[in-house]
């Protein structure tokens, strides 16, 4: 604190030069009168808090930071120069050993919480699988797939219970076979394409889920392996380049193509194409969110009368997402659910049980960006095998 006596003619005046000279924030310690030279004068003595940094020393990040480093550097060089003392084996200073007594408690402390983090991770999984010890070592594997898979926890314990009922000389691979007809029992699965009077098709989905890579893809399948005389329909004339992506795979595979700008366009040109074997028709991509587009899309299927409207849905959706996009597109007259993007899926268990809700087949699934070869028919046994492989070590 710095501190300065103040004499004046009387208080205030006192008061208003210790301000002056010392600043607003000054502290009045003590005032008493006294004379000088037979004036009589009143004296104050003051103090105001010194800063420990004038503005102009007051450090920046930069130099705090700084500042750090050159501790550590410094502390990193003690160390080593006790690294040194040591194998010349002089006594080490009294600084020396407090710096040596500080790391060790350091790692100590860095060793005790990783011992305690895993020690959390194998609470957390045991409390995960807690049940899985009152099953038989195989169905217990099996119990701990499907959880790993994302199926919720009371319906992996009922097909654990189910399967614990099983004679004990069951095979795994029976296990794995009664498991996987119960993961699958209310799924539907159906082939839309065939090669039959007139088909026209629908794709309708979120945007980017894939309908017009797979349009691009069943096409190849319709043209080579039905040998249908198909025609490819864009009805995508908002976005930009929508027409032109499948244009450009169409006019490559010797595929028919036409755009249709409006509902009408639509109509008509579906009349004038009754010939064909096939029509698909891609749509524009819309959020399952927005009323006013999905209505749109409602035009669509009214004015076209699809045989099949299918609903491309991306697998790698949370169950939330899935359950509230089959939701708001159902209205469209959904006839079944091309699973897309099943390559970029972690748990399956998760997609199943949010379809489970609802009751539309399953008909192809997309396994990645090639065309046309990553799409599949939908069966049960590829849903199964991606949940539940052959694979599965007894590791319990
Ligand atoms: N990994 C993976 N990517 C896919 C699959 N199917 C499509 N894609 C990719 O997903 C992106 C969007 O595909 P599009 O076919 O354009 O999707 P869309 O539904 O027509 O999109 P919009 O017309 O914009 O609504 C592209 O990069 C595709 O290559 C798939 O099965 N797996
Ligand atoms: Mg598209």
């Amino acid at each position: 604190m710095k501190i300065k006596k103040f004499l004046a003619s009387s208080l205030k005046a006192g008061i208003e030069k210790m301000k002056e000279e010392i600043g607003p924030d000054a502290v009045i310690l003590s005032t008493r009168t006294t004379t000088v030279n037979d004036v009589e004068l009143v004296e104050i003595v003051a103090g105001i808090e010194e800063p420990i940094f004038s503005d102009e020393q007051q450090p920046t990040i930069g130099d705090l930071v700084r500042q750090s480093f050159e501790r550590e550097r410094q502390e990193q060089e003690q160390l080593e120069n006790k690294g040194a003392s040591l194998s010349s084996s002089s006594p080490p200073s009294s600084i020396e050993t407090t710096s040596h007594v500080q790391i060790n408690e350091q790692s100590k402390i860095t060793e005790d919480l990783s011992i305690l983090k895993k020690h959390l991770a194998s609470i957390e999984q045991s409390m995960k699988y807690r049940h899985a010890a009152s099953f038989s070592p195989r169905s217990a594997a099996i119990y701990m797939k499907l959880m790993g898979q994302g199926i919720g926890e009371n319906e992996a314990l009922r097909i654990a219970g189910i399967l614990s009922a099983m004679k004990s000389s069951s095979s795994m691979d029976s296990l794995l076979q009664l498991a996987r007809k119960e993961i699958l029992n209310s799924i539907t699965f159906s082939k839309p394409l065939e090669k039959k009077g007139k088909n026209i098709i629908t794709f309708v989905g979120p945007t980017g889920s894939g309908k017009t890579t797979t349009i691009a893809k069943l096409a190849v399948v319709c043209k080579i392996v039905f040998q249908a005389n198909i025609l490819v329909v864009s009805a995508d004339t908002i976005k930009v380049g929508g027409a032109e992506q499948l244009q450009t795979f169409t006019s490559i595979a010797g595929i028919p193509f036409q755009t249709a700008y409006s509902i009408q366009d639509l109509r008509q040109l579906v009349k004038q194409e009754q010939f064909r074997d096939i029509i698909l028709i891609d749509t524009v991509g819309r959020s399952h969110k927005n009323t006013e587009h999905l209505e749109e899309l409602s035009h669509i299927n009214d004015a076209v009368n699809p045989n099949s409207s299918l609903l491309v849905l991306p697998a790698n959706y949370s169950a939330a997402t899935i359950d509230s996009v089959i939701q708001r597109f159902t209205p469209l007259g959904l006839n079944g659910i091309i699973l897309s993007k099943i390559d970029e899926v972690d748990q399956m268990g998760i997609v199943i049980e949010a379809l489970k809700k609802h009751q539309l087949p399953l008909t192809y699934f997309t396994t990645g960006q090639k065309v046309p070869g990553d799409l599949e028919p939908a069966t049960a046994e590829m849903l199964s095998q991606l949940i539940l492989p052959d694979s599965i070590t007894i590791d319990y």
